[in-house]
């Protein structure tokens, strides 16, 4: 029975529909962000906000320790023999496993294998074995596990039941993952097949548990570690061998990654959407207070000319007979000038009243206070021009009726895809 389990039924019509929708899914959302000219990183740069892309592809990393099993495991999952496996320490660096055009390469201490033939979503992480004792690994492995693991979406460690199972530095790793990340880690028993008879099993599993347990932070109730192993179509099955549920993991996994996907696009989207009808807002706001504030500035600064050309006024006029006056600037305006230069001539008479120093002295202060006043007033601050108010409204919409109803129908595409999923099943 083991031996038929098959994890990835490529002929199956649904399994190919979830794939290529999530596919889409994720690749359209990509772009959504990217897009060189209406990225949504670019508009939100503009904004002063830092968005991040989501990933095409959702990352599984597979730790544990040395001859656990987990280069098998690839091998198995992706149909096709590129982990090289053995007893001796096989995996030294890290190897991610991906599928697209083929292609082979060296990243420092990783290689990247790309292969057209495996169609999934997923980027798998084959890790260097884990040892204790005085093995000594090109780089500080433990750290580079950690980080890789916080980048991950899905990590699967490996306890096999042989001697290394109580490795202390994969528990270490584990410990120190589980801090941050805890929601990321599942625990199997692999190489179950070897494990011997059932009591053996179960004698194995209760002390990776227990060492687990012993383990601040992993000490939950209800630990869950399924027995795995890689079937065998030649031999008859030795115990239950929960390998499809590994599977099953990475599927929900995917799933859950292209609904956050959906749901994170539609935060950033609200999130832009906001942002500018903000900057839009407190732009007119700005533009509204400068008026009112350059109409102060103005009206205190006529004031500070006032005074002294009032007074040169009435000196002039004062000088021109009332006919001149009527024949220079016309009947009218002749009229009112005079009626201003009697109001100034009684204003400075009654202020020359005390002394011609006092009236003076006043009609600087006053300027000087208009001035103050004025400087006070002349307060504007920078505001968003017409051209880039026009761009901003032209990107919100753009968001607001593209990107929005976009994510809506991916969002209907990854229903329609559950639905049809569910019906098959
Ligand atoms: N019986 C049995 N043997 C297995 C199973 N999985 C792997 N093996 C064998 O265990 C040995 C080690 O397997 P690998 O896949 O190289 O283990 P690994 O965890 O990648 O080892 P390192 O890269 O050295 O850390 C190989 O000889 C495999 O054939 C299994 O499920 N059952
Ligand atoms: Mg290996």
């Amino acid at each position: 029975m083991s031996g038929l389990l098959k994890h990835r039924p490529s002929s199956n019509s649904s399994e190919n529909l979830r794939l290529s929708v999530n596919e889409n899914i994720l690749r359209e959302c990509h772009l959504l962000y990217t897009d060189s000219s209406q990225g949504l990183v670019g508009i939100a740069k503009q904004l002063g906000l830092r968005l991040l892309a989501p990933r095409k592809k959702i990352t599984v990393m597979l730790m544990g320790n040395h001859s656990a099993g987990k280069s098998s495991f690839i091998n198995w999952y992706i149909e096709e023999h590129i982990q090289k496996t053995g007893v001796a320490t096989e995996t030294q660096g890290f190897t991610f496993v991906t599928s697209g055009k083929k292609r082979e390469s060296l990243l420092g201490n990783a290689t990247l294998h790309v292969y057209p033939q495996f169609q999934g979503l997923e980027k798998i992480e084959d890790t260097p074995g884990l040892v204790d004792g005085d093995m000594s690994y090109e780089f500080d492995v433990d750290k580079a596990l950690i980080w890789l693991g916080e980048q991950a979406d899905l990590i699967l460690v490996f306890f096999d039941p042989m001697g290394q199972a109580l490795c202390k530095r994969t528990l270490d790793v584990v410990e120190k993952i589980n801090e941050t990340h805890g929601e990321k880690l599942r625990f199997y028993l692999s190489k179950a097949d070897e494990a011997g008879h059932e009591s053996d099993r179960q004698r194995v599993m209760m002390q990776i548990v227990q060492e687990l347990c012993k383990r601040p932070g992993l000490n939950k109730c209800g630990f869950d570690m399924p027995t795995i192993y890689i079937p065998d179509p030649n031999k008859p099955a030795p115990c239950m061998n929960r390998i499809q549920e590994v599977c099953t993991t990475i599927e929900k996994t995917i799933n859950k990654t292209v609904q956050n996907t959906l749901n994170q696009l539609g935060k950033d989207c609200e999130l832009i959407i906001n942002t500018a009808e903000c900057k839009l807002r407190e732009s007119s706001e700005q533009a509204s207070r400068n008026r009112r504030a350059w109409i102060k500035y103005m009206f205190f600064s006529a004031l500070v000319y006032l005074a002294p050309l009032s007074l040169l006024t009435y000196f002039i006029i004062s000088e021109t007979s009332r006919e001149n006056l009527a024949d220079i600037i016309g009947d009218d305006a002749a009229k009112i000038l005079l009626i201003w230069a009697w109001c100034v001539s009684t204003i400075w008479n009654w202020l020359t009243g005390g002394s011609y120093l006092l009236a003076t002295i006043m009609m600087i202060g006053f300027m000087f206070v208009s001035m103050l006043l004025a400087k006070c007033c002349n307060c504007t601050k920078l505001t968003l021009s017409r051209k880039e108010r026009k761009q901003l409204r032209a990107k919100c919409n753009y968001v607001q009726h593209v990107v929005v109803e976009r994510k809506e129908r991916l969002y209907e595409m990854y229903l329609q895809q559950c639905i049809s999923e569910q019906e098959i099943c």
